[in-house]
Order: structure tokens, then sequence, then C-alpha cells
């Protein structure tokens, strides 16, 4: 009896354990292989193709180009240990006549990693699996990923939906750490008068972008931006990426204490939706541009985890 009185005890102990974490990486058996096929290695870059692009240069009407991408440089800010330190190599006076000087500089940088910036699928992992399971000891060497480099993530062309929460909220920027929800969503598209499509470079506006470069220690401290269930709506509507103005894309910290960025696990490990940080979308965001024709493409660096990028809309 008492035996299992402490077995029921140990059950329900167990239950709300299991309860108390919001979410689970789910078992390897049920995300792979990925719906891209088994040795797939390009994820949601797989949506670019012919049809994508001629799509989208249909969004161009005046041909307006909008930079969404911040400078690069040293006053950024850094999330832990990154930097971006640039040395000027100056000024190599070539011999012949013309008097040909020469000028360049070595960056000692994350490159795929700081400011504005792309995530491939050799970012994330869960333990030691990554997109496609793939494993970290069957694809890291010293010189970059064998499997899943961001060189193999292509060149973006496609239809680009700006999601303006901030401004659906009436705020400049959200809270620091509110974490968007389905509705937020569903009613920023409403209110834009737009829906979702296969293949989008959906980009959330949360107003955090105001802070890059101007309170960087508030900015990586925390932020506002999408949770599980918000990550998990939009991949349902199957994007080319998901990104914002924010440094992870995704709220932080999560409001379950006992899980980390898990947005980044759903995305590049889970599903292949690569992510885009740090986005600069002021300008978007007072011209009214919601839709427009999206245009990137990251750095081809082998075997890298990411690429710092300088994404435009063109409308
Ligand atoms: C981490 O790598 C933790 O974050 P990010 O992808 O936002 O740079």
């Amino acid at each position: 009896m008492a035996l299992a009185g402490a077995a029921v005890a140990a059950l329900l102990l167990c239950a709300t354990a299991v309860q108390a974490q919001s979410w689970m990486p789910p078992p390897e058996s049920t995300r792979c292989p990925s719906k891209w096929g088994p040795t797939d290695e390009r994820g949601s870059g797989n949506h670019m193709r012919a049809q994508t692009l001629l799509n989208a240069v249909k969004l161009i009407k005046t041909g307006e180009v909008i930079e969404l991408a911040h400078p690069l440089n040293g006053a950024m800010p850094f999330f832990g240990t990154r930097r971006f330190d640039v040395h000027m190599k100056r000024t190599f006076m070539n011999q012949p006549a013309n008097e040909r000087g020469s000028n360049e500089e070595l960056v000692v940088s994350e490159i795929g990693q700081v400011g504005t910036q792309f995530d491939g699928l050799a970012h994330q992992t869960h333990r030691n699996s990554f997109y496609n399971c793939f494993k970290i000891d069957d694809i890291a060497t010293r010189t970059g990923f064998s499997k899943l480099g961001v060189e193999k993530a292509g060149m973006f062309f496609t239809r680009g939906v700006l999601i303006d929460v901030a401004g659906y909220k009436g705020v400049e920027i959200l809270g620091d750490n509110y974490e968007i929800t389905v509705e937020d969503l569903e009613g920023a598209l409403k209110k834009q008068n737009l829906t979702l499509q296969p293949a989008d470079a959906v980009i959330i506006h949360t107003g955090w972008g105001k802070l890059f470069g101007k309170d960087n220690a508030r900015f990586v401290k925390s932020c506002p931006g999408i949770g599980v269930k918000a990550a998990e709506w939009l991949i349902a509507k199957d994007p080319i990426l998901l990104g914002s103005d924010n440094w992870p894309v995704e709220v932080a910290p999560n409001p379950d204490p006992k899980i980390s960025l898990p947005v980044h696990q759903i995305a590049l490990v889970v599903n292949g939706v690569h992510l885009l940080e740090q986005l600069k979308l002021e300008e978007l965001v007072a011209k009214n541009v919601y839709e427009f024709a999206f245009i990137m493409q990251p750095l081809k660096i082998q075997g890298g985890t990411g690429s710092t990028v300088s994404p435009v809309a063109v409308r």
C-alpha cells in the first residue's frame, strides 16, 4: 500500500516536472528526415526557386531600395564575448611610376554572428544533433562544418512581409521581455491587410532596434520577440526565414526559465528555417512598407555557422 502511494507520488512529481517545462525538442524520429529530404542541407532555402524570384519581382513598382542592415563596427551590441575589430593596414605604396597607393583591413570577428546576421543551419543543435540529424562528430572539422555550412544557403530573392507588432500595439518599443503572441501576429497582419504565403521572408518589428548602438547593454540583456507558440504558428506558414530587429528573433530570456532560446532550436534544428537578426527596420516602418521584394546573399563562408549580411527591401 505504502509502495503504491509512493509510486503515485513519484508519478505526480514527474508529471509536474514535465508540465513545468513548457517546450522540449522533439525526438529525432519525428524531425528526421527533414521534409526537404534525408540528405538536405539547405532547409527553408529550398524555397528559392525561379518562380519565387519572379513572384517577388512583381512587387517592385518604384525601384526604391531600403537597406535593412546596420553598419559593421566596434560600437555594435555584442552577444557574450563576440567582437568586431578592424585593423587598417595602410598604405602600401606600389613601386611603378603612377604611385598607386593600396589600403586594406584585417578584421577580427565572429563574422557569421555579429551585427545584422543570418543564422545558418550549423549554428544550433539539440545535444549533438543538427538539422536533419547530422551529428557534430561527423561534420565538425578544424576548418568549418563539412555539412550545413552557410555557403549552401544560397541567394534569397523572395516576397518580404513586415509584421509591425510594435505599431499594432501602439508603442515605439515593446516591453523588455514581451512575448509576441499569435493574436498579435494575426492582429497586425489583419491591420496591414496581408496574409502570409509559403516562401515569405517574414520580418517582425518589435522596436528593439531603436536601442542598437544607443543602449547596447539593454539591447543584449533581454528583448521582446516571438515565443514557442508564435514561432510554431509562423513556421506552419512555411516561410523562407524569420527575421527581427532584436538580437535573437525570439523573446529573451524565455518566460520559461527552464529553457534557453527554444525558437533557435524550433527554427534551425527542428524545421531548418533560417533566422535573420538585428535588422534595421526604422525606414520600412516609417514609410509603412509592409510588402516588398526581399533580397539577400549570405557570405559564402565555407562550413560557416552564419553570415553577417546586408539585406535590402525593394518596392
Ligand atoms: C546565439 O547564438 C545564442 O544567439 P544568436 O543566434 O542570436 O547570435
